[in-house]
């Protein structure tokens, strides 16, 4: 990553330093990246005087990453609370959108921050960010997660990047790059290395991440690459996760979280994509190996987009397809195009 223009940061520092009324906001079901972020920001904020912060989502985090929502802070989750999160949103006097490139990423909250008139700050690692709606835009797909831009942020600022600030920054650039499997650049080891040595409890985050979940999940595990796992010739693969599934093994938000992957190490499997059944749609995840593109199959096949090797995005039913039970013949035509 370059380093940031001091200009810029100096525009930061004028928006903070006028602000009384702050609303940081992450995307739409929200990931470790979005959280540690989003936390690490307005822990930072809120320790300056005379500001009011509140972080707001569109949705409430999975149980297993709920460990990243510091007790000091004040939340808003738009699918429980959706008077006080558009009040937050409505409210602030400066904005933060963090680990997306716009705001229809926020889903519920978008026409909220359409319609305030408060400057706006994006923090993103994503390709095409959605400058003309933000004053000021932090966007590289040169680094490793919104954590670890917003860690140089804070760091060219002159913040204290420590305790709380540092540990979220930490999950969030761990999850991001899958443990430093994947986007990680020179700056990343610099940031882990400078938050290990400033007291960052690294095997204590690693605990809570990776090894906090349900029997369920490994069990499902199991079977998806035993019964769900379907390689096409072209050297795509792909998994169905349906309703009767999800029911059969109790799943719950967030313990799919990295099964997309494990089809990608098999040797002719360039491209692994997952599809999570849900009320009138399928949630898209694909995860693709250097030199083919996750992000064209997404935008191109399932209304989404991401970064170059993990993008997301959905398929409809009724729209795309008219029902659960042709999901898997538009997935292998999609697929079998996409690589044609
Ligand atoms: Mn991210």
């Amino acid at each position: 990553m370059n380093s940031i223009p001091s200009d810029r940061i100096e525009a930061l520092a004028a928006l903070v330093q006028n602000a009384s009324r702050v609303a940081v906001v992450g995307h739409t079901r929200p990931d470790g990246d979005a959280l540690g972020s989003t936390a690490a920001l307005a822990l930072y904020l809120q320790s300056l005087p005379g500001k009011t912060v509140s972080c707001v989502f569109s949705d409430s985090p999975a149980e297993n990453l709920r460990f990243l929502l510091p007790g000091k802070l004040c939340y808003h989750f738009h699918d429980s609370q959706p008077a006080q999160a558009q009040a937050a949103v409505r409210e602030a006097d400066l904005v933060f959108l963090l680990d997306c490139n716009g705001f229809s990423r926020t889903e519920a909250l978008q026409p909220f921050l359409e319609a305030s008139p408060a400057p706006k700050v994006l923090i993103d690692h994503h390709l095409n960010p959605e400058s003309a709606s933000f004053s000021l835009v932090f966007s590289t797909p040169e680094v490793s997660s919104a954590s670890e831009l917003l860690y140089w942020i804070l760091k060219a600022m002159g913040a204290p990047v420590t305790g709380e600030i540092g540990t979220s920054l930490m999950a969030g650039m761990t999850t991001d790059t899958n443990n430093f499997a994947n986007s990680v650049f020179p700056s990343t080891f610099r940031m882990a290395s400078e938050l290990i040595s400033g007291g960052v409890n690294r095997d204590a985050l690693l605990e809570q991440i990776y090894q906090q979940y349900r029997q369920n999940r490994v069990r499902l595990m199991g079977y998806m690459q035993n019964e769900g796992l379907h390689i096409l010739p072209c050297g795509a693969a792909y998994m169905l996760l349906t309703s009767d599934i999800q029911q059969r093994f109790d799943l719950r938000e967030g313990e799919a979280e990295g099964l997309v992957n494990v089809p990608l190490s098999i040797a002719e499997v360039r491209l692994s994509i997952l599809l999570k059944e849900e009320k009138d749609r399928f949630r898209v995840s694909v995860r693709s190996k250097k030199g083919t593109s996750a992000q064209q199959l997404a935008a191109g096949y399932f209304h989404g987009g991401g970064h170059e090797n993990a993008a997301g995005g959905k398929l409809l039913i009724g729209t795309d397809i008219p029902s659960a039970d042709a999901a898997a013949a538009y997935v292998e035509n999609a697929l079998n195009s996409f690589f044609g």
